[in-house]
């Protein structure tokens, strides 16, 4: 079912070097395909507004709205009904998710640069946020948390959170969303899905505001209006289809490995489950391990078809440092490692969304409950970015306090480095300040 990439050798010395990234392929969409599809909904929703998203709803999602927005006796009874197992699972995900994002919150930091002259880097939250949660496959409640926890203690005063309006549930987006909006005191919720509903947060359509920018996972048509609306609204990240990879040395348990590869898959037929290991014997008994695991789980088609696919597979290497390579350059969406001394591998890597130390850190547990966000960069973005946080919702502002004294300490460099850039009038700028004196500036 999971393919073998066989890259043992490949770090030999005088081998032709191996690009591990190329090696280990990933889940591509058709970016064009996608554009094609999403640029008429965004202008439908820019020149037609809240008509064109009650039509995108009645083709997409085969419901009537007359009224986008989710009234607040809905919410109040979802959470009302929620059931208490799970109200409790989402109050404990939300205790630990606070905490961290509590702990994670910068302050402002002020640097003296010299008598009166100093600059501040001063945090400030983004004024409104707009949250997008899928509906497709699975009603994510959990990314609910994971958008609003680390919006709301970045201090982000207004949230908007839009997701998909459900046929079995007259119209309404999925009760147990609604009552996770409820518990955490979100009111204003949108009954709208895909690329509408990024236009709709991007452009200020109908009851919606404009929002300043829009976070949250979502399936590539989601991904490609965020991508096409970038400048117009601030984005998160383009989130794709979910991955996992797994650093493994003969010290892993099989059924573990295999549950974690499953676990993910489970997401969407695109989603990539990597094993890394030097170990073939963990490489055979995972793969027993799967062919059972699938068929006694209940997404099995979906699981099969990511598993099968090119996306992914078990690459063998020779040892876990090339193990540490092949994950560095692979940077997975979500990295666990199970080896001897996993933490000391964990602190190597460089390139990874999350990292789940040991064997007791499943992704299931960053999913729901560890503290941790789950909205992680994918498609080997965590070479360059961050999942989640209270810095995504926040941004900062130099504040640049000068005295006439201070001022006068670096104006002729001022004046210098404007006139190498044949920008006089910037020279001048400073030059005003000192009439009296002719060159160089003096302090007063
Ligand atoms: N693993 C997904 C998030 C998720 N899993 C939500 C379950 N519910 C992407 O990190
Ligand atoms: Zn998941």
């Amino acid at each position: 079912m999971i393919r073998r990439i066989d890259l043992r050798g490949a770090a030999a010395e005088g081998a032709a070097p191996v690009d591990y990234r190329a090696a280990v392929p990933r889940a591509e969409f058709d970016v064009e395909a996608a554009t094609h599809a999403v640029l008429p909904i965004i202008e439908a929703v820019r020149t037609r507004g809240l008509d064109a998203i009650r039509e995108l709803t009645e083709k997409f999602d085969g419901v009537v709205v007359e009224d986008i927005r989710v009234p607040q006796a809905a919410l109040d009874s979802a959470l009302a009904e929620l059931d208490p197992a799970i109200r409790a699972g989402l109050e404990e995900s939300v205790r630990r998710l606070r905490a961290t994002c509590e702990a994670e919150l910068e302050h402002d930091v002020t640097t003296e640069l010299g008598d009166g002259a100093r600059v501040t880097h001063r945090k400030v939250p983004v004024d409104r946020v707009g949250l997008y949660v899928p509906g497709g496959l699975a009603p994510l409640v959990s990314s609910v948390l994971m958008n609003v926890v680390p919006a709301q203690t970045a201090g982000v005063t207004s949230i908007a959170l839009a997701s998909p309006p459900q046929k079995e549930f007259g119209g309404l987006p999925h009760p147990t969303i609604l009552a996770a909006c409820a518990l955490l005191g979100v009111e204003e919720v949108y009954a709208v899905g895909g690329a509408q509903s990024i236009a709709m947060f991007a452009l200020g359509t109908g009851p919606c505001r404009r929002v300043d920018l829009v976070t949250g996972p979502g399936n590539i048509y989601t991904v490609t209006a965020k991508r096409l609306l970038k400048g117009e609204v601030g984005i998160d990240s383009e989130a794709g289809p979910t991955e996992i990879a797994i650093l493994a040395d003969d010290s892993a348990d099989a059924s573990y490995v295999a549950a974690d590869l499953v676990s993910q898959a489970e997401h969407d037929p695109l989603a990539g489950a990597v094993l890394v290991t030097p170990s073939e014997r963990l490489a055979g008994e995972v793969e027993a391990e799967l062919d059972k695991q699938v068929f006694a789980t209940k997404h099995t088609d979906r699981i099969t078809t990511a598993l099968s696919g090119a996306q992914s597979g078990i690459v063998l290497v020779d040892d876990l440092e090339q193990g540490l390579d092949v994950v560095n350059a692979y940077a997975a969406e979500h990295l666990e490692i199970h080896t001897e001394d996993a933490a000391g591998w964990a602190a190597r890597v460089r390139n990874a969304g999350a990292i789940f130390v040991g064997p007791h850190a499943p992704v299931s547990l960053g999913d729901y409950c560890a503290g941790s966000n789950h909205v992680l960069p994918t498609g080997g973005c965590a070479c360059h970015s961050s999942g989640l946080s209270v810095r995504a919702f926040t941004k900062s502002v130099h504040v640049v306090d000068y005295s006439r004294e201070a001022l006068a300490e670096v104006a002729d460099h001022v004046i210098t480095l404007a006139e190498a850039e044949d920008l006089p009038g910037h020279g001048a700028a400073v030059r005003v300040r000192f009439p009296s004196v002719v060159e160089p500036v003096e302090t007063s």
